[in-house]
This record gives C-alpha cells, structure tokens and sequence, in this order.
C-alpha cells in the first residue's frame, strides 16, 4: 500500500506496521537535494509518531545507487554560510533517523557514496546488494563529509579502518564492507527488500516495546560512560516492567504458547 506520494520518495507499507522509504531521483542516481531532504524529513516526522510502526527499511529506487551523495549541482555554489546551514540541517534529519523508535534498516542497493553513505549509517544496520559501493569521497571534491561520517563511520566500523576511508575516499564493495562491518550481509540485488522483510518480520514478531528500549539504552548509553550506561539500561529495565507486553512475554513463557503483544 502506497503511504504517500512525493516528487522524489515513495513511502510504502508492504504489510501492517512494515514500512519502506525508497529515495526515487533516477536522473542524480538518488542524490540528496534540499526537496528530497525535505520530504524525507516529511515521512521520518509521520513515523517518529506512528505507533503502530515495527519497522522501517530505507532503500534506493532503481538498481544502480542507493544514494550517489549530497547532489553536488545544488552544492557547488554555496556560501560558506549556506553551506554551514546546509550540513547542520541534513544532520539533525540524520539524527532523527537514528532516534526513531522503530529500528531502521539500509537496504543498499549499488552506490551508498558521501551522503548516501552517511544515510546508511543512520540506519540501526545495513544490509548490501551483491551491487554495493560504498564510500566517502567528498575529499575528491574538497570537502570533508558533511552529513556526519567522521563522527559515525568511526563508531560502526574500527576507527583506524574509518579514518582510512575517509582520508582516502576509497571506495569499497559488498563482500569488504560485510568483512569490515559496515554491512552486516550481502544478498544477491534481487533478493534485498525480500530480505529486508524478512528481518523486518522478525523484529515485527518480537515485544514492540522492548525493541524501542533496545534501541533506546543503546542510543543514549554512547555519550556516557560505562557505568552511567549501564544505569540508564536499568532505568529501561524497570520501565520494561511498567508494560503490558512484559507480562505478556514472562506469562507467554510460562504457558508454553506464542506471546502476543499489544506493544506497549
Ligand atoms: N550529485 C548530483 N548528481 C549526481 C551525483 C551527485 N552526488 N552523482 C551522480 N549524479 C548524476 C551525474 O551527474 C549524472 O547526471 P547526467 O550527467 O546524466 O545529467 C547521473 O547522475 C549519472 O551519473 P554518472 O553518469 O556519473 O554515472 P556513472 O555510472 O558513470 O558513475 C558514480 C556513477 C556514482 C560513480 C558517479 O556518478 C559519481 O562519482 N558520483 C558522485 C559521487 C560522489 O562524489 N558523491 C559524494 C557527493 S558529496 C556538506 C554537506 C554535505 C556533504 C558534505 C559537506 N556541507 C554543507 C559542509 C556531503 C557531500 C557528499 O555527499
């Protein structure tokens, strides 16, 4: 079922409370202009209150880029200011990717290049096409990333391995980026979004309220250290304990039948 229509995004939802966002601008390879932040930031809006969502997957339409970049056209002439606004704008829709309740999955299909990268790192993971590239190569154009790779490549992957990659520009294919951790699988191109259903059912099929406080502790555990993190876990465990759905779970258990949990 198609959610909404918008110029450069089709907002879909296959199945109840499963939800696909795919970036849909062939002629850029799917590059990030100021319209299709725009509307992404419509449809992350719609879902960050949508209480119903189990899951989100974020994919590139066509078969040749998930996302080629910032769109460099739109770029080139920006003022120092401009530029500066432009950044921060682009991060705070990547920053509320990441605080989604529900957990979101890159499914990248062929380029996920510069800001196409740094949306896949939004992502809670990634999941690559055999077609797969990734990279950060703003240094090619004289400029560092701009959408948050030097703070969250460094964080996914191993931080001397990032700093590689974004020093360099290399780029890197599926099987690479699996073995470095940046992609979590690789599956053939015309398997992805059945893949990422896949997934997307799994966590579907587990306590909605649970998942969000996963994703919670592990968000807001990053900035602190380890004992402050691990008293926020706790503070989470006990609100697990205020829900429906951990009686449910616990009760489940204990009669040897499937949970079925109301989320919340
Ligand atoms: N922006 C705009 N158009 C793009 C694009 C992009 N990022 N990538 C591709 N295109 C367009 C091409 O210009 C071409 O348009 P036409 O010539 O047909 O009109 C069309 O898409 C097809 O591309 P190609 O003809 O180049 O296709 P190829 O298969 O030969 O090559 C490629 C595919 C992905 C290897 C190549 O297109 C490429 O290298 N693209 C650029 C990749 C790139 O450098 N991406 C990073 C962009 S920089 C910041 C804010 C943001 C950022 C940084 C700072 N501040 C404000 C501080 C983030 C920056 C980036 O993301």
């Amino acid at each position: 079922m198609t959610l909404a229509r918008y110029q450069n995004l089709r907002h879909e939802q296959p199945e109840p409370g499963l939800h696909v966002v795919t970036i849909d601008r062939p002629r850029a390879l799917n590059a990030l202009d100021s319209a299709t932040l725009a509307e992404l930031a419509c449809v992350v809006g719609a879902l960050a209150a949508d209480r119903t969502a189990r899951a989100l997957l974020l994919t590139g339409g066509g078969t040749k880029a998930f996302v080629a970049g910032a769109d460099i056209s739109e770029m080139q002439s920006l003022s120092p200011d401009q530029a500066r606004a432009f950044s921060w704008k682009a991060s705070r829709l990547f920053l509320d990717i990441e605080a989604l309740p529900m957990p979101a999955i890159a499914l990248v299909n062929g380029y996920a290049l510069g800001g196409g990268c740094e949306l896949a790192l939004a992502c809670d993971w990634i999941v690559a096409a055999d077609n797969a590239v990734f990279g950060q190569p703003e240094v090619n154009l004289g400029i560092p990333p701009g959408f948050g790779g030097t703070q969250r490549l460094p964080r996914r992957i191993a931080p001397g391995k990032a700093m590689e990659l974004l020093m360099t520009g290399r780029q890197v294919k599926a099987d690479e980026a699996v073995a470095i951790g940046l992609a979590n699988e690789k599956v053939a191109g015309d398997a992805l979004l059945a893949r990422g259903l896949e997934l997307a059912r799994t966590i579907a099929s587990k306590g909605p309220f649970a998942v969000r406080l996963v994703k919670q502790a592990w968000h807001r555990g990053q900035a602190l250290d380890l004992a402050q993190a691990c008293a926020v876990e706790s503070d989470l465990f006990g609100l697990a304990f205020s829900s429906p759905d951990q009686t449910e779970g616990m009760r489940a258990f204990l009669e040897k039948r499937p949970p079925a949990f109301e989320g919340r």
